[in-house]
C-alpha cells in the first residue's frame, strides 16, 4: 500500500513525470539527455530528469557566484535562521520525503526516516553553530599589538554525493556550508537524481518565504563529466565529495591541480573485534545492522569480522542464525530487514565478491543468490552472505558494497588490531569487549587507525554531532559535526598595532 501511494508522495514534494534537473533556487531549467530515474523497490520508473549542459552549468556558476556577494555579508545567526526553516520544513515532510528515499535508492522505510531525521539534526547542529563560528585571541611578542584569527566563508561548495545516503550526505555539507556563508551546487548521484529535487523544492518554499536571492542552493545533474566541470572550476574553492575511492582519487587529483580545497569521504573496510568476554548479543545485533542494514551499502557497513578463536565457533553460530531470521523484500513493508541492491551492476559485484571469495580459498557459510519471483522482478534482491575468509585475500581488502561479511579469527589482541587495520581503507571500526585495558587500547594511538573507533557499538549508525570520515584511501576529509566546518571557511590570521611605533617580529631591527 505505501507503493500505490507513491503518487502522493511525488505530488507532495513537487515531483512530476519529466523533471528539469538543473537550479538556482525556484528556477529550474537543464536542456540535457534525460536520465530516467528507476525503483530497485519494483522496477518501475519514477520520473526522468533532463541533464545539465555545460553552458547552463556556467548560468548556475555566474547566479552561484552574485548570490554569494549578499550572503557572505548576512549576519551569520541569520543564516542559521535560514537553516531552522530548512530543518522545520524538513519536520513537516519528514514521511515523504522518507518514503521517496527508501523508494528512489532501496532502503527500508525506517532507514529512509532516519535519513530525514539525519537531514533534521544536522540543520539543528548549524543553527548553533552559526553563532559559534569561534576565532581565537593571540598574544602579541609585540608591545600594543593585538592578534587575532577569523573564519570568512570561501564562496561556492561544490558537493558530489553518492545514491546510498541520496539526501543526509547533501545536507551535512550544506547546512555546515550556509552557516559559514558558502553558496552551494549539488551534484546528486544519477542514480538518485529525483530525491535532489525534492529537496531544492523545499528549499525554495523557504527561500520563498524570506525573499532571498537566486544561487544559494544550486543543483546540477548528469554523470561524471558535471562533476569534472566544478573540480577543474577555480569558481568552485572547495569541492566535497563522498563516494568511491575511485571517484575521490579523480576529484582529489583534479582539485589538486588547481590547488583547490577538497573534503574527501570515501569507502570504508569496517571491521569488528570481537574479544573473549564481549556479549554475545550485543555482538550478534550490532554485527546483523552493520551487516545487511541498507543491504550493505552504507560506506560504514560491517564488512570483517574478527573474533577471538575461543569464543569463535560461538559468535559464528549465532550470527549465521540471526540471518536465518532475516527477511529480504519490499524496503516500504516495515516486516522486510534486507531491501534490493542500487542496480543491477550492484548485483553483479556482489556476485562476482562471492565467486572471489571461494576461488581464493575462502568459505561460504551462508551461501548468497539473487532472489527471483514475485516482489523480487527488478532484479535486485540478494541474500545478505557470511563467508570465512582471510584478511590478505583480494576481494577481503576490496570494497563491495553488498551485504558480504567475512568472518576471521585471531590469537592475540595485536594480531586482531593488525587485522582491522590491515587494509587500504580507515573509516569505521568497533570493538566488542568488557575490558577496560582492550578498549581503551583499541582507541589509543597504537589502536584503531580509522577515523570512526567504537566501543560496544557496530561500526554504522554514526549521530552527526561527531566529524564524519576516515583516513587512508578513506580520503582524509570529515563532514557533519565537531570542528568539520571550518574546512568551509577560509582562515584570516590578524595582527593590529595600537602603538605610534612600528616594532618588528623577531626583534628585527630596521632604521631608516
Ligand atoms: C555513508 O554511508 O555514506 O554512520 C554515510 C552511518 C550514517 C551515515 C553513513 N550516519 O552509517
Amino acid at each position: 500500500s505505501n507503493i500505490l501511494h507513491m503518487q502522493d508522495v511525488l505530488n507532495k514534494l513537487g515531483l512530476q513525470a519529466e523533471n528539469k534537473g538543473t537550479s538556482t533556487g525556484k528556477n529550474f531549467f537543464g536542456s540535457g539527455d534525460s536520465i530516467t530515474s528507476w525503483s530497485p523497490v519494483d522496477g518501475k520508473t519514477i520520473g526522468s530528469v533532463s541533464t545539465t549542459t555545460r553552458e547552463e552549468y556556467e548560468k548556475v556558476i555566474a547566479t552561484a557566484k552574485e548570490a554569494f556577494q549578499t550572503w557572505r555579508v548576512m549576519p551569520a545567526p541569520q543564516r542559521g535562521e535560514i537553516v531552522r526553516q530548512y530543518g522545520e520544513i524538513l519536520r513537516e515532510y519528514k514521511e515523504p520525503l522518507g518514503k521517496l528515499v527508501s523508494y528512489e535508492m532501496g532502503k527500508s522505510y525506517q532507514e529512509g526516516l532516519g535519513e530525514v531525521q539525519e537531514m533534521i539534526d544536522i540543520c539543528d547542529f548549524a543553527v548553533g553553530l552559526s553563532r559559534q563560528l569561534y576565532g581565537l585571541t593571540i598574544k602579541s611578542e609585540r608591545p600594543a599589538h593585538h592578534m587575532q584569527e577569523q573564519w570568512h566563508p570561501l564562496g561556492i561548495v561544490g558537493i558530489i554525493s553518492a545514491f546510498n545516503f541520496p539526501v543526509a550526505v547533501w545536507s551535512w555539507n550544506t547546512a555546515l556550508a550556509w552557516v559559514c556563508g558558502d553558496v552551494t551546487i549539488w551534484k546528486a548521484s544519477e542514480k538518485t537524481p529525483l530525491t535532489a529535487i525534492a529537496c531544492q523544492n523545499l528549499f525554495n518554499k523557504v527561500a520563498e518565504a524570506n525573499n532571498l536571492p537566486e544561487g544559494i542552493s544550486c543543483i546540477i545533474t548528469g554523470d561524471y563529466k558535471v562533476g569534472e566541470w566544478m573540480t577543474q572550476d577555480k569558481n568552485v574553492p572547495l569541492v566535497s565529495a563522498t563516494g568511491s575511492i575511485r571517484m575521490g582519487k579523480i576529484v582529489g587529483t583534479e582539485v589538486a591541480k588547481r590547488l583547490g580545497k577538497s573534503i574527501l569521504e570515501l569507502g570504508g573496510n569496517n571491521s569488528i573485534i570481537v574479544t573473549p568476554d564481549a556479549d554475545l548479543r550485543m555482538t550478534t545485533i550490532g554485527t546483523v545492522f552493520g551487516a545487511v542494514g541498507t543491504a550493505g551499502q552504507r560506506c560504514t557497513s560491517t564488512r570483517r569480522v574478527i573474533i577471538h578463536e575461543s569464543i569463535y565457533d560461538k559468535v559464528k553460530d549465532a550470527i549465521v542464525k540471526a540471518y536465518d531470521q532475516l527477511s529480504i523484500g519490499n524496503p516500504l513493508d516495515e516486516k522486510n530487514h534486507v531491501g534490493p541492491l542500487i542496480d543491477q551492476d550492484a548485483v553483479k559485484a556482489y556476485q562476482h565478491a562471492l565467486e572471489k571469495v571461494v576461488e581464493e580459498g575462502g568459505k561460504l557459510i551462508v551461501e548468497g543468490g539473487v532472489l527471483e519471483g514475485e516482489g523480487y522482478e527488478s532484479g535486485c534482491y540478494v541474500k545478505p552472505a557470511i563467508a570465512e575468509a582471510e584478511n590478505h585475500f583480494e576481494i577481503v581488502q576490496h570494497e563491495t558494497f553488498a551485504p558480504i561479511l567475512y568472518l576471521m579469527k585471531y590469537k592475540t589482541f595485536e594480531e586482531a588490531i593488525a587485522l582491522q587495520n590491515g587494509v587500504p581503507q580507515g573509516l569505521s571500526s568497533a570493538i566488542m569487549t568488557n575490558s577496560m585495558r582492550e578498549a581503551h587500547q583499541f582507541l589509543s594511538a597504537a589502536g584503531s587507525d580509522c577515523g570512526i573507533a567504537n566501543v560496544n557499538i557496530g561500526t554504522s549508525g554514526a549521530e552527526i554531532g561527531g566529524a564524519f570520515g576516515g583516513e587512508k584511501e578513506t580520503g582524509g576529509g570529515r563532514e557533519s559535526g565537531s570542528d568539520a566546518w571550518k574546512a568551509y571557511m577560509r582562515r584570516q590570521t590578524n595582527t593590529l598595532n595600537y602603538s605610534t611605533d612600528l616594532p618588528l617580529a623577531q626583534g628585527i631591527k630596521f632604521d631608516i
